[in-house]
């Protein structure tokens, strides 16, 4: 499975706490920052694949559960923590759910938003899968 957590600088002192990220801490180019917020406990967001896509997803407040499946193995990634990112490329279902109240998750893209680039049924994701594999 290709993810990886990318870990940002935090400084922290009795007022408070900062994480900074810089260009350098990514692996792409930023074309797009989006957040998502008010999210019910157990709604399931993404069920969805990218063919053209990287992300480094923060769970800047709260806490969430990334379900990521590369078409062989399914794996949960508990996000709790605003210094970490989850990296994910192309090829990789995700779903994300078990939202608590506070969490907001902030998203750094390599791309904009292109409805075309996404892949929404598992079976031709699958397919899509298969074909790059062949
Ligand atoms: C992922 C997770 C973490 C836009 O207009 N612009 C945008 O940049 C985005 C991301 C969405 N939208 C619109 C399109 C839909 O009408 O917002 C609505 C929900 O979008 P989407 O189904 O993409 O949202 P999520 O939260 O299910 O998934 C998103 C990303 O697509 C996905 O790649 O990893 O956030």
């Amino acid at each position: 499975m290709e993810y990886r957590i990318l870990n940002f600088k935090a400084s922290a002192d009795i007022d408070g706490a900062a994480v900074n990220i810089e260009p350098k801490d990514l692996p792409f180019d930023i074309k797009r920052i989006y957040y998502i917020y008010d999210t019910e406990r157990y709604a399931v967001r993404g069920r969805h694949a990218h063919h053209n896509l990287k992300q480094a997803i923060i769970c800047v407040s709260g806490a969430c559960d990334f379900i990521l499946d590369d078409g062989k193995d399914r794996v949960t990634v508990h996000l709790d923590n605003p210094t970490q990112a989850l990296y994910i490329e192309n090829n990789i279902w995700r779903e994300f759910t078990n939202f608590t109240e506070d969490c907001v998750v902030m998203v750094l893209a390599n791309e904009h938003y292109n409805s075309e680039d996404y892949i929404r049924n598992y079976n031709d994701f699958l397919d899509a899968i298969k074909l790059k594999n062949k």
